[in-house]
């Protein structure tokens, strides 16, 4: 992608996109970033304060799953670029309702890969749709093994199911209407902004208000832990020298069990907190499993490594010990998210959500 571009980025005001969102904005004064989400529970605006008055940056609330909203901002604005994040994101809400899974998983990329082709008829070879995707996609391993990106799909949960139909259907758009695509499958990302029912975050809130710190199982799945900015470094390499129809992993080279991760977070936060040393890990609490819950996820990275001469910068110690204390410093943040404060505040100012 060359220089004075408009990029729309789906999903900005949630965990990743809003990492996302800030990078673009504050690294390329030349780009006018396009954040379109439809706020739902996990996109929460505070996230973007940095950036909320920047000249390069438009806030549009709007639903991928209503084909007419995505159409009329493609009419509205000439798109260059798009980052495909917005997402249902959490697997066990999406063990409870799967339709809403494939409502905006499913449906709303196709209503963007519609728009996108649409608008950019006769000169696809000026654009790029990147879509941003997970290693779910790839099922679970056993104690060996990795994910290539030649991995044959088998997703498990209903959530799992959604991204990778979402991924055929991106590639779909490629091989049969030669539509500009790239994708990347990431393992799981930690680090501040991150809404707290996935694990990390909701261990530290927990630890912090001396609750149960439930554990899924017995302890032993195993995720290959990302932190978020390394992420974000990724999908800037990816969208600036990812080639045309091309699929990267990405991962952190930095495989725990939960039970080993759920110990570590309790150390840290003892210690920052100035509890006694094994003081909340006498709250772990092993709880009833997640149904199909996936053993093993890890990434083979050499291909994003060898290609685009990306690897992840910050080590797994740093990354924890940082996480962990933006949560201990920003209790309002987690607070105010946890509450539904800011629910309330968007159903006021959107006068619906
Ligand atoms: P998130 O749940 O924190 O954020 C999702 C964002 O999408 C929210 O801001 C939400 O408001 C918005 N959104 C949801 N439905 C929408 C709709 N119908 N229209 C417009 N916006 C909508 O998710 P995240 O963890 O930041 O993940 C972002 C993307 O990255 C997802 O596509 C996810 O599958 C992928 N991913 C996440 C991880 C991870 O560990 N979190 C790892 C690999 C890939
Ligand atoms: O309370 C918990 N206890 C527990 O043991 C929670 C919430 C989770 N777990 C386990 C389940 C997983 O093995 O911890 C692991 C991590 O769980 P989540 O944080 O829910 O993440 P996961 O299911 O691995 O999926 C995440 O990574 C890939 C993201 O939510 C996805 O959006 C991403 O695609």
């Amino acid at each position: 992608m060359e220089a004075r571009k408009t990029v729309l980025v789906t999903g900005g005001a949630g965990f990743i996109g809003s990492h996302l969102c800030i990078q673009l904005v504050q690294k390329y004064p030349d780009y006018h970033i396009i954040n379109l989400d439809n706020l739902t529970y996990a996109g929460n605006l505070e996230n973007l304060k940095p950036i909320e008055k920047a000249k390069n940056y438009t806030f549009i609330k709007g639903d991928i799953a209503n084909a007419g909203e995505v159409d009329q901002l493609f009419d509205k604005y000439e798109v260059d670029g798009v980052i495909h994040l917005a997402a249902e994101s959490h697997v066990d809400r999406s063990i409870d309702s799967p339709n809403e899974f494939a409502l905006t998983n499913v449906i709303g990329t196709l209503n963007l890969l519609n728009a996108a082709k649409k608008s950019w008829e006769g000169k696809f070879d000026q654009k790029m749709f990147y879509h941003v995707s997970t290693d779910e996609v790839y099922g679970s391993l056993g104690d060996t093994g990795l994910f290539r990106e030649d991995t044959p799909y088998d997703p498990r949960s209903p959530y799992s199911a959604s991204k990778a139909s979402s991924d055929h259907f991106v590639r779909a758009f490629y091989h049969t209407y030669g539509f500009p695509i790239l994708i990347s499958n990431c393992s799981n990302n930690y680090g501040p902004l991150q809404f707290p029912e996935k694990l990390i975050p909701l261990v530290i809130n927990n630890i912090l208000h001396r609750k149960p710190l439930p554990v899924y199982g017995d302890g032993t799945n195993v995720r290959d832990w990302l932190y978020v900015l390394d992420h974000v470094s990724a999908m800037d390499v990816i969208l600036h020298k990812g080639k045309t129809g091309e699929t990267y992993n990405i991962g952190g080279n930095n495989e725990m069990k939960n039970i080993d991760l759920v110990e570590l977070l309790c150390d840290i936060c003892d210690d920052e907190l100035g509890r006694p040393v094994g003081d909340s890990r006498k709250r772990i609490t092993f709880v009833k499993d997640r149904p199909g819950h996936d053993k093993r996820y890890a990434i083979d990275a050499g291909k994003i490594k060898r290609e685009l001469g990306w690897e992840p910068q910050t080590t797994a110690e740093l990354g924890f010990k940082n996480t962990v204390k933006w949560y201990l410093d920003n209790q309002e943040w987690l607070k105010r998210v946890t509450s539904g404060a800011y629910q309330d505040y968007y159903k006021k100012f959107y006068g619906q959500n």
